[in-house]
């Protein structure tokens, strides 16, 4: 992308309505602009991470076995008034009619949809288990929206649905997707470390939240320091395998990592040795819950198990909040001249800084770098601008380009063409060929 044929509305000063790092920061890289208290429109560049976040959550889910499907934003009242959660969930909920006097809302979460769904295609244990998810936006009317897209009104999460003939069946499910949370966010650059947790409106009796560790989150959670020291890595990459999966879960849920609402300050002292306690605050990125029957039961989803009994499907729902991701991923990485995208979403991995625009020698050096490093298949963002070099520096840096080339004249007659690192500062001189070699080693394209 050409910068001058881009649109990237970046601003100098600091907003003053924006409270935390993170969403200061996309307001000014011109990420998003704020529609209404809480909703959010999606700018180009705010648009491209949103989507490189959600193309990994697609592929770790569908690698854990889950089906992508797309159920609606606008579900009937009446599929609520079955689960007994229309009324229960109180004013957090949109609630519309439509012209007929119909009433209709903004769906919160897709429990009741899906079991519809599952009720009618679901016969047989020989269909189970399945387990369904989409991403889509969700309205929820918080009382306190804020910290731009970390607490908004209007947001986009990826929730996945398990269905399953017993109990053991329903916990495999639940371990498959407990390790695929782990592999998503490592993969987001993201340290996430699953806590127990309440399960809240949603209900059931087995709930972890995946929260990272930031001093701008909501919840104070209380943790054993060597969970933040795991890691995955390439475990257990076999889904499929109950004993692998139950074994990584195992792992992680063993040291004592809790949330406010479960804390218990005597048990905490008792099992975590005093230089291995951190209290700190958390960002809840993600969420699963194991519920059971809580919603087969009342919509009669039922199917018929091996010795040919009518039983209730076993269900469990799985939240990742996709664009809460965005504000999360940038509060655990930047410094203070702005955002440090991890490659794996970063909107242009590399920026081409041209020092002398409309010098002939230093614009065809970019160019050609701008071609070669696309038809690698990388985002590039080629700032074109007739702008000095500080302005362009500050651009770059700002919207966190994690490579940053930098032609100019003074290296061209050495042959070379500085690339820097924006996470490490570090900085090379290599001639053109070098510099694309060493670029597609970084991103496994050589
Ligand atoms: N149905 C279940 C799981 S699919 C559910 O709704 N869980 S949840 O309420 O915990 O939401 C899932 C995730 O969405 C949360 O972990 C959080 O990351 C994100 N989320 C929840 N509320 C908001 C909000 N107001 N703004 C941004 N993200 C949110």
């Amino acid at each position: 992308m050409r910068l001058t044929r881009y649109f990237l509305p970046t601003i100098k000063e600091t907003p003053s309505e924006a409270q935390i790092v993170s969403h200061r920061l996309m307001l000014r890289a011109g990420m998003i602009r704020q529609a209404s208290a809480g909703i959010y429109s999606w700018l180009p560049l705010g648009y491209n991470v949103l989507r490189k976040i959600e193309a990994i959550v697609h592929e770790e889910q569908q690698r854990a076995g889950a089906i992508p499907v797309l159920m609606p934003t606008i579900q009937s009242a009446d599929l609520w008034r079955q689960s007994g959660r229309y009324d229960a969930y109180g004013p957090e909920m949109l609630r519309i009619e439509d012209r007929g006097g119909r009433e209709m809302l903004y769906g919160p979460t897709n429990e009741e949809q899906i079991t519809e769904i599952a009720k009618a295609g679901i016969k047989s244990y020989r269909d189970l288990p399945v387990n369904l998810y989409h991403i889509q936006w969700k309205f929820r009317d918080e009382v306190r929206p804020r910290f731009g897209v970390m607490r908004g009104r209007e947001f986009l999460m990826k929730d996945a649905y398990s269905f399953d003939i017993d109990k053991e069946a329903a916990q495999a499910s639940y371990n498959r997707m407990f390790v695929s949370y782990l592999r998503t966010f490592e993969r987001l650059g993201l340290k996430a470390i699953p806590m127990r947790a309440e399960s809240g409106p949603i209900g059931g009796d087995m709930a972890h939240e995946f929260l990272i560790l930031a001093d701008t989150g909501e919840s104070e959670v209380f943790l054993d320091r060597s969970l933040a020291e795991l890691t995955l890595g390439d475990r257990g990459s076999d889904y499929w395998d109950a004993a692998t999966m139950q074994g990584i879960k195992d792992e992680w849920t063993s040291s004592y990592a809790r949330t406010e609402d479960e804390h218990d300050q005597a048990v905490f002292e008792a099992e975590v040795p005093a230089d291995r306690r951190i209290t700190a605050r958390g960002i809840e990125v993600g969420h699963i819950f194991y519920f059971g029957t809580k919603y087969s039961e009342p919509f009669g989803a039922k199917v018929v198990n091996a010795e040919g009994q009518s039983v209730p499907l076993e269900g469990g729902s799985y939240g990742i909040g996709v664009s809460r991701l965005v504000g999360g991923i940038i509060e655990a990485s930047h410094d203070d001249k702005g955002i440090i995208w991890p490659e794996s979403v970063a909107p242009f991995e590399v920026a081409v800084v041209n020092l002398k625009q409309g010098d002939a020698e230093t614009d065809a050096a970019c160019e050609s770098l701008y071609e070669r490093l696309g038809a690698m298949g990388l985002d590039v963002l080629y700032d074109d601008r007739n702008e000095r070099a500080g302005g362009k520096f500050a651009t770059v840096d700002l919207i966190g380009c994690p490579w940053k080339a930098v032609v100019g004249p003074r290296g061209l007659k050495e042959g070379t063409i500085e690339l820097a690192n924006r996470r490490t500062g570090e900085a090379e001189n290599l001639t053109p060929d070098a510099l694309v070699n060493r670029l597609a080693e970084q991103f496994g394209h050589a």
